[in-house]
């Protein structure tokens, strides 16, 4: 009886991932669910996100990982306001742990709400959350195999950020053979090479975020 297990997870999952569609909704937030393995870069672009859009956009971050609130007081010290979820294990965030967090956000008050999921290229493509577009974040360390190896995640997604792309000329990593990969899984993903380092593809990225807010 695995499969109806499964089954019932994931369908109340999505009826609880409805709620949080509608309440994101009512606030005119748009949700982005940012997934990646652990250490691809996504809190490090988050504080380039803080720094960026300043005053200009107010953007709410939940952050989710097995321990520790690191994540939530680096970005916080960047101008974001952060709530840390702590999965005590858990590999993903399901709707039913963001819908718990979102009580410790203004949400009227938000643009954007970014949701950094637990680090894992499997779990998190899994569970909606209720958010508008999955973004995954793949690091030109990881090799360029892994949208074969983990298609779900390049599937689901709505962009695809290459990061780290300072590093590739100490690497044997090819970026186009990553490209090519996920757009054969994925036909509409939207690619960006990005850096938080150097800065490169960082104005491509956070523009598309601008086109993606909410008029309210
Ligand atoms: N070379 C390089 N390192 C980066 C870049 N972005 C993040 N890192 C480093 O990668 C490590 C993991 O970054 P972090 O943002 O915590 O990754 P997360 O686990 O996905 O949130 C840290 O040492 C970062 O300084 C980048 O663009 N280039
Ligand atoms: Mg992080």
């Amino acid at each position: 009886m695995r499969v109806a297990v499964v089954k019932n997870i994931l369908d109340a999952n999505s009826r609880i991932a409805q709620e949080n569609r509608k309440l994101f909704d009512r606030h005119g937030l748009t949700v982005i669910n940012l997934m990646s393995s652990p250490g691809a870069g996504k809190t490090t672009l988050l504080e380039q996100m803080g720094n960026h859009f300043g005053g200009r956009l107010k953007i709410g971050v939940v952050e989710g990982d097995i321990q520790t609130t690191l994540d939530a007081e680096r970005v916080a010290a960047a101008g974001l306001e952060a709530v840390q979820i702590e999965t005590d294990g858990a590999c993903h965030l399901d709707a039913n742990m963001v819908q718990n967090a979102l009580g410790n956000l203004d949400l009227e008050a938000l643009d954007l709400l970014v949701v950094e999921n637990v680090g894992n290229l499997v779990c998190p493509a899994d569970f909606n959350i209720g958010e508008d577009h999955k973004v995954m974040m793949l690091s030109v360390t990881e090799g360029d195999d892994k949208p074969y190896k983990y298609p779900l995640m390049f599937r689901e997604s709505r962009v695809l950020l290459i990061s780290k792309v300072d590093l590739l000329p100490h690497l044997r990593c090819n970026i186009e053979k990553i490209k090519a990969a996920g757009r054969a899984i994925n036909p509409d993903l939207v690619i960006f090479e990005i850096s938080s380092y150097s800065g490169q593809g960082l104005d491509d990225w956070h523009n598309w975020v601008q086109e993606q807010i909410k008029a309210t």
